[in-house]
């Protein structure tokens, strides 16, 4: 028995677990973790709002606390693999594995490829197993092509997929299109597909949900409809036509190089830096044209502008000034004079981090400068 039950009266209000298991999470206690999540469902609490009002939360509190530099990275990663094996914890417990008959239908639920995020498609799949699905959880980073064998093998009802950074979604797009060619219908989310699913309609996805409850719902009572016969993908985006994302993303080893070649100029801070520090530089530089290269494909300068105000929040909570990334996005400007997309989406994002970071100089840091 842990303090929650005892020493709280949590009962089956689910907010009153968060705490401690965020405590446990965090501490690296995966015994403590499961002891919480046990008390819970022995205090009435019942699976589903277990993993979704308890579990769920915890990790996005990881999430904040690692963005807020209250927690390193090695506390992040520890609190997310506690979290799993509480999830494990919960499917395997003998009182609440409802061993899915499939009556209610038959999924895959897999992570984009190129995508690490697995914990919220895991959280799906169990979701729907506690519904009555049958569900193959693929976990995450799935080949296409391994996925699309796997739906031709099985002959699901739906093929759910997950994506939680939104640089996977030019894959996304090719997972979505694949599928769909097998006659399966796509349903999609995760944060990448925007909080109210933007790019799930962009992309051509049958379907999208905000959260695993409404997935659940919209499968039980709205289901998507198998696909039309596949499109061709410029149809679905014809501005790529102008090559601009081809071009950028197959040129961003020599774009992040043209940009580190020319910062000391801009940033004599820079001379100081250690190995280290020029290292996570470059790491964030590529960061930035990757975020470039998606906003190009979906020809999106909001999602460009979310991402840089999302780093520049990071930088500050390190202590690196961010008017650091104006000069990364200068260069960058530069040598992609002769692309107007990739140029209005450069000198637009420029302008709106110049606005809202006021006016203070670019004394010392770029990005790599926290280390
Ligand atoms: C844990 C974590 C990781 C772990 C993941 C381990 C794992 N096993 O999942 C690791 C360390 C691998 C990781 C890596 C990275 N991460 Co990370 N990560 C997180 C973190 C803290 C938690 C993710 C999570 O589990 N959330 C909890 C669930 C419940 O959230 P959820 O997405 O809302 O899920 C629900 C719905 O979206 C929906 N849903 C989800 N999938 C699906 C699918 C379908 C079909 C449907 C219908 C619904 C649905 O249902 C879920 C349950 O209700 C988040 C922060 C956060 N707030 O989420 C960052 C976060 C997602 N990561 C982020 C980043 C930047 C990265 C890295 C790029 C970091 C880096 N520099 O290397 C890499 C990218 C790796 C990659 N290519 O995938 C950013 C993304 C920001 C952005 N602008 O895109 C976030 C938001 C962190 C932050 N605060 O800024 N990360």
């Amino acid at each position: 028995m842990t303090g929650a039950t005892s020493g709280t009266g949590a009962g089956a209000d689910p907010a009153s677990w968060t705490g401690p298991l965020w405590h446990a999470a965090v501490a690296g206690d995966e015994y403590a973790a499961a002891d919480v999540a046990l008390d819970a469902v022995r205090a009435g609490l019942d699976a589903e709002t277990l993993l979704l009002e308890v579990v769920a939360p915890v990790q996005e509190r990881v999430g904040r606390e690692w963005a807020a530099n209250r927690i390193g990275v090695a506390q992040e990663h520890t609190a997310t693999a506690v979290n799993e094996r509480v999830i494990g914890a919960l499917a395997h417990h003998p009182d609440l594995r409802a061993r899915p008959t499939g009556h209610a239908g038959h999924a895959v639920v897999a992570c984009i490829d190129g995508e690490w995020h697995g914990m919220p498609a895991r959280l799906l799949a169990e979701v729907l197993r506690l519904r009555g699905w049958k569900v193959d959880y693929l976990g995450a980073h799935v080949p296409t092509p391994h996925l699309v064998a796997h739906l031709h093998r099985g002959g699901p009802d739906v093929v759910a997929l997950s994506s939680s950074v939104a640089t996977r979604l030019p894959a996304a797009h090719t997972a979505i299109t694949a599928c769909q060619a097998t006659g399966t219908p796509v349903l999609v989310g995760g944060a990448a597909f925007g909080s109210d699913g933007r790019y799930a309609r962009r992309l051509g996805a049958d379907a999208w949900a905000p959260d695993a409850r409404a997935a659940a719902a919209l499968l039980a009572t709205d289901p998507p409809p198998a696909p039309r016969p596949a499109r061709q993908a410029i149809d679905d985006l014809p501005h790529l036509a102008d090559q601009e994302y081809t071009h950028v993303t197959r040129s961003a080893a020599l774009l992040v190089r043209a940009v580190m070649t020319g910062l000391p100029a801009r940033l004599p801070a820079m001379a100081g830096y250690t190995d280290q520090q020029l290292r996570h530089t470059a790491e964030d530089v590529a960061h930035i044209v990757e975020f470039l290269g998606t906003a190009l494909y979906l020809d999106d300068p909001g999602l460009f502008d979310v991402f840089l105000t999302w780093t520049a929040g990071i930088l500050t909570a390190r202590g690196v000034p961010a008017r650091g990334l104006l000069p990364g996005l200068e260069l960058l400007a530069d040598q992609l004079g002769d692309f107007p997309r990739a140029h209005t989406l450069l000198t637009g994002a420029h302008r709106a981090l110049d606005r809202s970071l006021g006016r203070s100089p670019v004394t010392a840091d770029l990005p790599g400068g926290r280390a």
